[in-house]
C-alpha cells in the first residue's frame, strides 16, 4: 500500500523462518563490545527504545565510527547480507527503477514496556536513498506525518511482525514516530518481548 509518494508499506514481507534468522542477528548485535545501548539527547532526555548501530554509529544528532556515547568500541560491521536486503526491499516497494548506492547503515530499536518514539524527522544522512524498515515482535501503531511539521495531517498505521515499509522520494524527510506499541501481540513462536525495528540506510559518508 502506498501511503504517501515514496512511502510504501508491504506487510508480511519476511515470513517465519526470515523473521527468527533476523531477530537472531539482532539478539547477536545487541551483546557487548558496542551493543545495545540507551540513548540521551543533548536536552538531558533519554529515548525509551533502546539502540544498537552497525556500519556507522548514530547519536543525536550525527554519526560516527566509535560508540562516543557508550563503551567507546568501534560500531560494529554492516554485514552484506544486510546491503542484498535493503535493496531487495526498495525494489520489492518502488520498483527496479529506484536502485541505490549501497546500504551501509542499520540502526536497530528495541522497544519493550512503554517504549515509544516522539515525531521526528532522520536527516543525518546525506544521501536521499530511502530508509528500508523491517518490524519484529510486537505490532506497534506507527505514525507516518507530513514534511513541514511534526503535527497534523499524519496516517496511522498498524506495523506488524515480518512487516516492511519503505520511505523514499519526498517520504524521505516526512515526520514520523511510534505512539504506541501493542503488548503481547508478537507472533508467540517468535520468542520475543517486545519490538524490534531494523532500519537500513545509505549514509552517503566517505568509507
Ligand atoms: C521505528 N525508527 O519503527 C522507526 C522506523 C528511527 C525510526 O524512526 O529513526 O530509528 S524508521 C521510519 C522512517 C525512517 C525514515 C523516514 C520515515 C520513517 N518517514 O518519512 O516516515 O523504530
Ligand atoms: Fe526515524
Amino acid at each position: 500500500t502506498e501511503i504517501a509518494p515514496g512511502a510504501v508499506h508491504l506487510p508480511d514481507w519476511l515470513d517465519a523462518e526470515h523473521q527468527r534468522r533476523l531477530l537472531d542477528a539482532c539478539r547477536e548485535w545487541a551483546r557487548p563490545p558496542a551493543g545495545l545501548r540507551t540513548v540521551r539527547t543533548p536536552g538531558g532526555g533519554t529515548m525509551t527504545a533502546q539502540q544498537v548501530c552497525l556500519g556507522w554509529h548514530w547519536y543525536p544528532y550525527t554519526y560516527a565510527r566509535t560508540v562516543v556515547d557508550g563503551d567507546g568500541a568501534p560500531v560494529k560491521p554492516f554485514p552484506h547480507w544486510l546491503d542484498e536486503l535493503g535493496r531487495r526491499a526498495v525494489t520489492d516497494t518502488l520498483g527496479a527503477g529506484a536502485a541505490t548506492d549501497p546500504y551501509d547503515i542499520a540502526l536497530i530499536n528495541f522497544y519493550d514496556g512503554d517504549a515509544r518514539m516522539g515525531m521526528h524527522r532522520d536527516s543525518d544522512e546525506k544521501s536521499d536513498a530511502p530508509v528500508v524498515s523491517l518490524s519484529l515482535g510486537d505490532t506497534c501503531v506507527f505514525r507516518f506525518g507530513n514534511t513541514g511539521s511534526r503535527s497534523r495531517p499524519y496516517t496511522d498505521v498498524e506495523l506488524r511482525s515480518g512487516d516492511l515499509f519503505v520511505f523514499g522520494g519526498p517520504s524521505r524527510l516526512a515526520y514520523h514516530g511510534v505512539p504506541k506499541v501493542r503488548p503481547d501481540t508478537a507472533p508467540p513462536e517468535l520468542g520475543l518481548k517486545g519490538r524490534l525495528n531494523v532500519t537500513l540506510r545509505v549514509s552517503g559518508f566517505e568509507a
